[in-house]
């Protein structure tokens, strides 16, 4: 652009030059000076004005070229983005396709060693039959020779012939040697067969294993796939279109607005099943639901880590499952209560939930202070509360069970302040307190000993809370 500039405030001195002499030439030699002055001062002014016309114009062809360097760098960063998107999902079908020809490879090694197996038990089987036929002729044979040896032996005793008798009686000896040769080799063979067939059932199992194996395995394949495949058509711009939801609330934010139960995958984590309950400003997956009394909530802790109940009905989503879902933070856990008048409340609050080497701690960061309502869960929580169940006391009461006192697994404290997972008590709730306060309460909404009618925990990121 400079270039450009200076050739043209050259070519603007050189038409200048070529005008000035015209000028001089045109005016009179008597006209004096001064008048000589005027013209090249005229002449000046036009050279200034075309001047600044001629940079004006040099300044907006800066712009423009400016601007289209920076269309142009757009368009490569696109066109890079795009190129990549393509690549990976070059990758990941190749990906895919060798798997689904090692699975291939598998399914027929096993069909062919399942053939194998079918063809050995088939001549086992024969071989067996053949043995028993044997041992049947044995046996009849058997039964002849003793008849033969118990006349030989009438014989001998009729006619007392020493040298028959002797005779006799060593015949006997060893054909009945010969038999329990023979029986000791059917017993044997039969020992053998028993082996065989042992043998057999083990390897049965196993190939049902692996058959099962490669079933899911495959399902696991058709479900990515058919994943990708949805999503590519509305996800161009993401980096990796196969990719499942990680959470609910990315769900909706592809469109989903209808609540119910979706596959997600959880960053590092293998695909799960959830209830995303779809609101107006995003989707929540849902980690607890108690409705009905219909699932039983005193469980031990290695059912509380997996999970438990029905995702349709009373769950509880297991404390590995939600720990995968916010292990990165900034997700919020909302809690609906219900009492038996109907009347509702809703707890809001930011949450982490540590691993399992911090016995799922529940932390709570303190914005301010926390409400009267949100004390029951919070003001514990702050420096992080690790979960407790009959089998785990992790609690902060050093002389109490608070889980096998009470009921459920909870973040117990002091046992005092709240249990979602307390026992379910149909209305009206049993009279004597002791059994009231094994039920579910929210000790800061309607005190200790009144046993809930329903509660939903549920987690969102927390840019929901922004829109809502
Ligand atoms: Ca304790």
């Amino acid at each position: 652009m400079k270039a450009t500039l200076v050739t043209l405030t050259l070519s603007l001195a050189l038409v200048t030059a070529a005008a000035f002499p015209f000028e001089r030439k045109g005016a009179s030699a008597s006209g004096g000076a001064a008048k000589e002055k005027r013209v090249q001062y005229a002449a000046w002014d036009d050279v200034n004005v075309i001047a600044h016309g001629l940079l004006q114009l040099g300044q907006g062809l800066k712009e423009h070229v400016d601007k289209t360097k920076v269309q142009m760098r757009d368009i490569s960063t696109k066109l890079k983005v795009f190129n990549r998107t393509v690549t990976e999902m070059g990758k990941e079908s190749q990906r895919l396709q060798v798997e689904g020809e090692a699975l291939k490879v598998r399914a027929r090694g096993l069909e062919d060693r399942e053939g194998q197996l079918l063809n050995v038990t088939a001549e086992l089987r024969e071989k067996a039959e053949e043995m028993q036929q044997e041992r049947r002729t044995m046996g009849e044979r058997m039964s002849r020779l003793e008849e033969r040896v118990d006349s030989m032996l009438q014989g001998a005793a009729g006619r007392p012939e020493p040298h028959t008798g002797a005779k006799n009686r060593s015949d006997a000896r060893s054909i009945q040697l010969m038999l329990e040769a023979q029986n000791r080799r059917i017993d044997d063979l039969m020992e053998r067969i028993r082996l065989q067939q042992e043998k057999l059932d083990k390897q049965n199992v196993r190939i049902r294993t692996l058959q099962s194996q490669i079933q899911s395995s495959r399902q696991r394949n058709n479900l990515r796939s058919s994943n990708g495949s949805a999503q590519s058509g509305v996800t161009e711009q993401r980096d990796s279109p196969v990719e499942m939801a990680s959470d609910c609330h990315e769900l909706f934010l592809r469109g989903e607005t209808v609540s119910g139960i979706y596959t997600i995958q959880p960053k590092n984590a293998e695909p799960i099943n959830v209830f995303c309950e779809m609101t107006a400003d995003g989707g929540w997956t849902v980690i607890q639901r108690r409705q009905d009394g219909s699932v039983d909530f005193d469980q031990l802790w290695q059912a509380y880590e997996k999970g438990f109940g029905s995702l349709n009905g009373e769950f509880w989503l297991g404390l590995e499952k939600i720990h995968s879902i916010a292990k990165d933070g900034g997700y919020i856990l909302n809690i609906n209560l219900s009492d038996w008048g109907d009347d509702v409340v809703s707890v809001r609050l930011p949450f982490q939930l540590g691993g399992e080497e911090t016995k799922y701690s529940l932390q709570i960061p303190e914005a301010g202070t926390f409400s009267t309502l949100e004390s029951s869960l919070g003001t514990d929580a702050t420096s992080g509360l690790p979960f407790s169940t009959h089998d785990q006391d992790n609690d902060q009461k050093s002389d109490t069970n608070c889980a096998q006192h009470l009921s459920g697994g909870w973040w117990f404290s002091n046992c005092g302040r709240s249990n979602l997972n307390g026992r379910y008590f149909q209305s009206p709730p049993p009279k004597q307190r002791h059994q009231r306060k094994q039920g579910i309460f929210w000790k800061t909404w309607r005190g200790r000993y009144y046993p809930l009618k329903s509660s939903v925990m549920m987690i969102a990121p927390a840019v929901i809370e922004n829109k809502s």
